[in-house]
């Protein structure tokens, strides 16, 4: 029988077992059964947790473009590929078939080779959320190009520190790019960033927006034109297994980001299984991940876990809230999705607006939903498993991480029973354990601890592109031959797992270590609040005290500040305890977020600190402008 596909929980803990006992065993059998290779592999892995040495399938050969299109051709060419739903509705939703993703991929990837691109050169690519994004990744992966994407919402300074850290040769870009109401000059931002980045020789631009750019003689080059001269069949390069395949910069919470650097076929391998498994999937399903492709999340699970499988993915250029806060039940009922993959943050604003918005659209061709990028907090989870899924699909809270590659705790759909708040169960291949302040895993149920992994995956990242010294130490020293994710976790009776958030988001309070997120979930039962973030600030007797920032539902705008303070207290006393309650709070009308949607709490920190000095590097937030306005409410 296949090992690639868990069919229930008998199974699960089966297959787990193999996993963990005979892990060469259990991943070369599912290395073989599912892709395609030029040449197998000698040895399974080779690893080194003291060093961070990692090497999977070695010495095997194999291109991942290809087993995302080419292996499909036969049995599904004609079959949609890729769903395009664009910005503006009354715009044309486009279906692209295999055999034409074939030949968008083959045109671009024979482009890219006359314009000097070649195996292991770096491409960075600035693109919104078009299929020319999707190709442009794909024709890079076809020709042994490493690529760089970086989220298309980024400011000239962050796009030019990335380039020039991994020295990206050339840039694909467009003039400009569609976000709800707004139209953003994509060219003049690289313009900009490129007056710093010298390594860049070439940019090729596509058209979308029609914006007037200027081009720059040598350098800039409208991609249609040579697009329109290529030709339309190419021949993949044979790469080795640990060939780079992509660097993604973490939007790291200080100092410079990250380059995250992962391989071929481990890559390959862990991210198709995940798919596959996490999110039940099936041929003829139809899958939106809501995801940026700049994130990780786009990465493994708009493009290469679906292709991969031979799914049909949705790439959506828009925003939840445009034309209004309709549109993702709107997409799920057009296109008939199956599996819905979105994230917490997106949840939550969505639930603030008014039932009608969902109830006017017929979601019952949804199967599973799933959950990304925080913790979920209790409130958001319902809302989503009764409105969305209606109390039928099974949602996924899925844990993972950029340095990951793909998903590694999750509950599997009709497999493992979920429950609310918990990212459940490992997957098949990952041994997570919990670890106390001596370094010593914590053993048994009902737990918390610091969230480590303590066997190599396939799909782990292999590096900190020029830098594995910084690789080894952020991730494979605070206790030693593991890897440690920075994410606390507890572990339940039944041994199901909830990431309580970040470790630096633990603050002691009189000796006590308080996990925010459970505190903000207390805060955000009160019926008048939408969203909240706590920090600690020290405190003379505390040692830490509690701030928390709150954002108010429009219901809850005209309350008494006072009262409702106090009765936020009473809650938080009665979920969590007296020594949870809070000792500042200040009413907010929104919180800093990476463009991930992750709460930059490092300058809530400072402001409650009252430390306005040096909010350091903030040009991954999504909206910078809150700052200002939450010092000037705290002065
Ligand atoms: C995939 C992605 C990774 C960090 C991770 C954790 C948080 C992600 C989560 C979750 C609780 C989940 N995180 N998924 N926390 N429950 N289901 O988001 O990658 O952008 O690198 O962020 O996100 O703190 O360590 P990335």
């Amino acid at each position: 029988m296949s090992y690639y596909k868990i069919h229930d929980l008998e199974n699960y803990f089966k297959m787990y077992k193999k996993s963990v006992r005979e892990p060469r065993k259990f991943w070369d059998r599912i290395a073989d059964e599912n892709f395609v290779w030029y040449q197998k592999w000698d040895k399974v892995f080779e690893v080194d947790m003291q060093e961070a040495n990692f090497k999977w399938f070695l010495n095997a050969k194999v291109n991942i473009s290809k087993n995302c299109i080419d292996r499909h051709l036969a049995k599904r060419g004609t079959k949609t590929a890729i769903i395009f739903e664009p910005n503006d509705p009354s715009e044309q939703a486009l279906h692209i078939s295999y055999n034409e993703l074939y030949e968008r991929v083959s045109k671009m990837a024979n482009v890219l080779r006359d314009q000097g691109i070649q195996k292991g050169d770096r491409v960075c690519i600035y693109l919104p959320m078009i299929p020319e994004l999707a190709v442009a990744i794909l024709a890079c992966a076809r020709i042994g190009a490493i690529h760089s994407v970086v989220f298309a919402g980024f400011s000239s300074t962050a796009v030019s520190a990335r380039i020039n850290d991994s020295e990206c040769k050339m840039v694909i870009t467009s003039d400009g790019s569609y976000r709800g109401n707004k139209t953003i000059d994509l060219k003049v931002i690289v313009d900009e960033a490129l007056e710093k980045s010298p390594c860049v020789e070439k940019v090729l631009v596509v058209k979308r927006t029609n914006t007037p750019v200027t081009m720059k003689e040598g350098r800039d080059i409208w991609l249609q034109p040579l697009l329109d001269e290529a030709m339309g069949t190419s021949v993949a390069e044979i790469m080795d297994a640990e060939d780079p395949l992509f660097i993604l910069y973490t939007s790291g919470s200080t100092g410079k980001p990250k380059g995250m650097l992962h391989t071929t076929a481990g890559y390959m391998v862990y991210t198709a299984y995940t798919f596959k498994n996490v999110f039940n999937y099936e041929e003829n399903d139809v899958f939106w991940c809501t995801a940026d492709i700049g994130w990780i999340t786009g990465h493994s699970y708009i493009l290469y876990g679906p292709l991969l499988n031979g799914a049909t993915t949705v790439i959506f250029e828009g925003v939840p809230s445009y034309p209004d806060f309709s549109r993702f039940w709107e997409v799920i009922q057009k296109h008939q999705i199956t599996q819905f993959y979105t994230a917490p943050t997106a949840i939550r604003a969505l639930a603030k607006e008014s039932l009608d918005y969902v109830q006017k659209f017929t979601l019952n061709s949804l199967k599973v939903i799933g959950s990304v990028g925080e913790p979920i907090n209790e409130e958001a989870w319902h809302w989503y498993n009764d409105h969305v899924g209606g109390k039928r699909c099974p949602l996924v809270d899925t844990w993972w991480q950029t340095e990951t590659g793909a998903i590694m705790i999750s509950p599997i759909p009709f497999v493992t029973p979920t429950k609310p708040t918990y990212a459940s169960l490992p997957l098949p291949g990952i041994q997570p354990v919990l670890m106390d302040e001596l370094r010593n895993e914590i053993e048994g149920n009902q737990v918390n601890g610091s969230l480590c992994i303590k066997f190599p995956w396939p799909s782990m990242a292999r590096t900190i592109w020029g830098d594995h010294q910084r690789y080894k130490e952020t991730y494979f020293t605070a206790f030693p031959g593991k890897y440690f994710t920075g994410d606390g976790a507890l572990r339940d009776e039944v041994g199901y797992y909830r990431i309580t958030g970040r470790v630096d988001d633990v603050v002691i309070v009189s000796g006590h270590n308080l996990g925010t997120a459970p505190i903000e979930d207390a805060i955000n039962e009160h019926p008048a609040v939408a969203e909240s973030a706590i920090v600690g600030f020290p405190h003379d007797i505390k040692g830490n005290a509690l701030y928390a920032f709150i954002i108010l539902k429009e219901s809850g705008e005209g309350r008494d500040k006072t009262n409702l303070s106090k009765e936020i207290n009473e809650m938080i006393s009665n979920q969590i305890g007296p020594i949870a309650k809070l000792d500042k709070i200040q009413f907010v009308s929104g919180l800093p977020k990476t463009r991930s949607g992750k709460i930059m709490r490092r300058i809530l920190r400072k402001i409650a600190e009252g430390d306005f000095s040096n909010f350091g590097d903030t040009s991954t937030l999504l909206n910078p402008e809150i700052v200002e306005e939450i010092k000037e409410g705290k002065l």
